[in-house]
């Protein structure tokens, strides 16, 4: 993942208030903007075309939320397309949001690889596009405005750095397996690579299998299964998202293992379910990543289209849970 200056970041704790605050500014934005150069009179909004990956996840469900919700706050007219994990279906939707001439393209590319041609056929057209969440490996960083998301590297490298002080003392062997997620996709790439790199610090910690659950809970269950299978001697379970961990706590169970306990779970979103299995000990450790990312999408929706510099890259800050602080935080947990 490239890191280019001119970082924004927001607490991942305090989103739910940022969203209010971002909401409050904007409408001061849409004011403003009546008329300008986005060459909207009275009552044109500004459409924008959203290619969203699916409906795998718990975050991915809070994303679409807070996507639809701050669209709607904004003034926004949203045209929404769910891509059902498949990126040929996203290629279609974006080329439909070209021909329909909306004025802005947002979407969560799917995998990282393969887009140069349809970002190309937008800016051709001049429509802007705005990477959410995910990011491309386009060379040309001309063909998108700028990418609001996390950073996957640094949660893997927060999920480890867990593991490390946990494991410091073990005199032997420390066997992990690793639930990635979408093939190809920048999260699944950069959470592994994170977690790879800190975990070589101790060469008692070894990944002894790691394989795509698609970040959904049928395929965490599915795939643990056959770890556990293979594997007599797991310690640790490294999951790209709270989905995979939680499909996979029934194939532990299943398997006559306590999670939490037997395994090690860490894991990464920190959405409701995920926070709950934490507080009640059977997950140890999730980093966050925040799906809230509407309100600054339809900020830097209105600032493109109404051709202001944005930064090249806006980042989600976040925080990490333990037992104790995810029981500490979940009543206030929002998605
Ligand atoms: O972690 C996972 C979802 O791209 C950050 O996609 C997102 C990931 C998230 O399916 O739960």
């Amino acid at each position: 993942m490239r890191i280019t200056g001119n970082t924004l970041t927001r607490r991942g704790f305090g989103a739910v208030l940022a969203a209010g605050l971002l909401a409050t500014g904007l409408t001061a934005c849409a004011n403003s903007d009546t008329g300008d150069a986005g060459g909207a009179a009275g009552d044109d909004k500004i459409v924008l075309g959203f290619s969203q990956v699916g409906a795998e996840s718990g975050w991915r469900t809070a994303n679409t939320t807070s996507v639809k919700e701050a669209a709607a706050e904004a003034g926004i007219e949203l045209k929404f397309d769910d891509a059902q994990q498949k990126q040929e279906n996203q290629i279609r939707a974006i080329r439909n949001f070209i021909q329909q001439k909306v004025d802005v393209i947002a979407f969560s590319p799917v995998v990282e690889s393969g887009w140069d041609t349809v970002l190309k056929e937008a800016k051709d057209a001049q429509i802007p596009v705005i990477l959410t969440d995910r990011a491309v490996d386009s060379a040309d960083k001309t063909l998108y405005k700028t990418f609001l998301g996390s950073d996957f590297v640094k949660e893997g490298r927060l999920s480890a750095e867990w593991l490390l002080e946990e494991t410091k003392s073990a005199t032997g062997p420390v066997n992990i397996v690793e639930l990635q997620g979408t093939t190809g996709s920048a999260p699944a790439n950069d959470r592994k690579k994170g977690f790879g790199e800190a975990i070589a610090a101790n060469p008692n910690l070894k990944i002894i299998a790691s394989q795509s659950g698609d970040f959904t809970r049928a395929g965490g269950k599915a795939v643990m299964e056959q770890f556990l299978k293979a594997n007599p001697k797991i310690d640790v379970l490294f999951a790209h998202n709270d989905d995979m961990g939680l499909g996979a706590l029934e194939a532990i169970t299943a398997a006559g293992k306590v999670p939490g306990k037997d395994i090690k779970i860490i894991t990464i979103d920190a959405v409701k379910d995920g926070m709950q299995a934490l507080a009640d000990g059977k997950f140890n450790f999730i980093a966050e990543c925040s799906p809230l990312l509407g309100p600054q999408l339809m900020d830097l929706a209105k600032k493109v289209h109404a051709g202001e510099e944005v930064p090249a890259r806006i980042e989600t800050e976040e925080t990490t849970f333990t037992q104790q602080t995810a029981k500490e935080a979940l009543p206030n947990r929002k998605y």
